[in-house]
């Protein structure tokens, strides 16, 4: 990178041979990350801030954003914090916000400040000098804080503004997670010169029974295209999607809608409302927490970023030195059917792939598994197409049993079913005794067909004490499919799954024991009583990204 100069991180870092150390998730040299913090692409380099504890490996009592740049959102160089505690409006923290481009091409950073009497309010920073490109020192607003919780809020509970964009009437607007008692809101308001916000009367989303909302996303997307499109945009050829991440269960939601704003109202018309059932939309049926997006004006995508956080012990998170990683950067986009989000890694991911291992046209009897051998198992991005047998066969589901829950428990999984479960078993010891499955499984219910989607950690490692989930998800899928696909971007303790072209996307933290570095082995496995068959399935060993500290000279 010009003008930079960069040292490996491993010098003031955690030795990256650490089991569990990741290759290409990104990940600081060493202590606490949480929610990524204003992602965008300037002058040519791509910036990402996030949450970070420089005190210790856990969640601090002191939050500030550290701060990162790359050229291709895979390798990258730490910079120094760019934002940290300084005023009244942030003395006890900084916590999450977004980026908004103001016109002349100057980045403005709206994030929440814990002030000093622990309340969350709302403050403005800016470059120092925008045309260093790698945006290097913050200023605060002098007037900060911009914004305190409006009534009907609690002001402990007033956080994350997103992205702003402009009306047609030329005012900016940004929302805001907030709680009121067992109510979540997003609070939207209004600013003539980005300064003085003026809070919407009527909550932009409320949902009753759920708590806190926190790092709600607004922005349009295309309805044809898989290209994306700046957060102001508001015309018939985009629809509009609204992203809200759940403190109390740490997932991420989204709902898909119209956006309604003239003189008389503005207000956004989810298609379906959130209905806390497992109907609800994910970006994620996984670990993918307090996600951000930005529109990457450089590739014409919308890209997004989320939190994917430890679920081994406090403790381990203290030994490690480290906690948290990110998931890969993923263009999105909507399915044509307009009813989801569609995600894919971004595609300079495969800059890091070597040493092709293919597999074409092979049969998955009954009870069959096959190693993909050759590649380094503990990194490794692959991607299977499964040819299919007729779905007519596929196992007759009574429809109240369509829940994922029920799906994947232990009554359903123990019995052998007729298409599938097929798929992976990832970071698997040589003697299977640890493994995470990640495998499809097709019923029929009355005229329709559906497919679980499982993430299976129950037998991921064989360290006591450490949480066995099996994620699940459900989606339908046409009479005609011939063909599936499934992707996993393996990277030691993290595992990524895109089901059907990015149609359904789980993410698990797995830490084997034994299925470690030269110990880890790639399956792929039929258990149903159909035969399935390889269609195409390509595997490469994944190099380790480069992650190197701005250098102090
Ligand atoms: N994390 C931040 C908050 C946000 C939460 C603090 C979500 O701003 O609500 O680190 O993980």
């Amino acid at each position: 990178m010009e003008n930079i100069t960069k040292d490996d991180a491993s010098s003031n870092s955690i030795n990256s041979e650490q089991p569990y150390r990741t290759w290409y998730h990104f990940q600081p040299p060493k202590n606490w990350m949480n929610d990524p913090n204003g992602p965008l692409y300037y002058k040519g380099v791509y910036h990402f801030f996030y949450q970070y504890n420089p005190d210790g490996a856990t969640f601090g009592k002191t939050m500030i954003w550290a701060h990162s740049v790359s050229k291709d959102l895979i390798n990258w160089t730490h910079l120094n914090d760019a934002i940290t505690p300084s005023c009244t409006g942030d003395i006890n923290s900084c916590f999450s916000g977004s980026a908004t481009i103001l016109p002349g091409d100057i980045p403005a950073m709206l994030y929440t400040g814990i002030n000093e009497k622990r309340h969350q309010v709302q403050n403005l920073a800016m470059p120092k000098d925008p045309s260093d490109p790698y945006l290097k020192e913050w200023e605060k607003h002098h007037q900060n804080p911009l914004m305190t919780a409006p009534s009907g809020v609690e002001e402990c509970e007033f956080r994350d503004p997103s992205t702003a964009w402009k009306g047609k009437d030329g005012k900016w607007r940004v929302i805001i997670g907030a709680q009121n008692g067992d109510e979540g809101k997003v609070i939207l308001c209004k600013s003539d010169d980005f300064v003085t916000w003026i809070v919407d009367p009527s909550p932009f989303l409320a949902t009753q029974g759920t708590g806190v909302i926190e790092c709600p996303d607004f922005f349009p997307v295309y309805i044809n295209s898989e290209n994306g499109v700046d957060t102001t945009m508001e015309n018939s050829s985009v629809r509009h999607v609204l992203k809200i991440s759940y403190q109390r269960t740490h997932i991420d939601y989204y709902l898909i809608g119209k956006y309604v704003s003239d003189s008389e109202q503005e207000k956004f018309i989810p298609d379906e409302k959130y209905s806390g059932t497992w109907k609800d939309l994910r970006l994620d049926y996984g670990n993918f927490f307090a996600s951000k997006s930005f529109f990457d004006y450089a590739k014409n995508r919308r890209i997004i970023w989320a939190w994917v956080e430890e679920t081994d012990s406090r403790q381990d998170d203290i030994e490690k030195g480290w906690a948290g990683l990110q998931a890969i950067p993923r263009k999105f986009w909507l399915d044509k059917n307009g009813k989801q989000l569609m995600q894919w890694p971004i595609e300079e991911l495969e800059k890091l792939r070597y040493n092709q291992i293919s597999i074409t046209g092979e049969t998955l009897l009954s009870r069959s598994i096959l190693e993909v051998k050759g590649i380094t198992a503990s990194q490794v991005d692959v991607e299977v197409l499964f040819e299919l047998p007729d779905l007519q066969n596929a196992e007759l589901l009574d429809p109240s049993d369509v829940d994922p829950q029920i799906l994947s428990s232990e009554d359903y999984a123990s019995r052998k079913g007729v298409i599938g479960p097929f798929g992976l078993q990832v970071l698997a010891s040589k003697d299977q005794t640890e493994k995470t499955t990640i495998s499809f499984k097709i019923y029929r219910v009355l005229d329709r067909y559906i497919c679980l989607m499982c993430s299976d950690m129950s037998r991921s490692t064989l360290r006591e004490g450490l949480g066995k989930k099996i994620y699940a998800t459900i989606f339908d899928i046409d009479p005609n499919l011939k063909t599936i696909s499934l992707r996993s971007l393996i990277d030691r303790s993290i595992i990524e799954s895109f089901g059907d072209g990015g149609r359904a996307c789980i993410t698990s933290r797995v830490y084997p024991l034994l299925a470690i570095e030269k110990d880890a082995h790639l399956y792929v496995f039929n258990d149903g009583i159909q035969s399935v068959v390889i269609s195409q399935l390509n595997a490469w060993s994944m190099k380790k990204a480069e992650f190197g500290v701005e250098s102090l000279i």
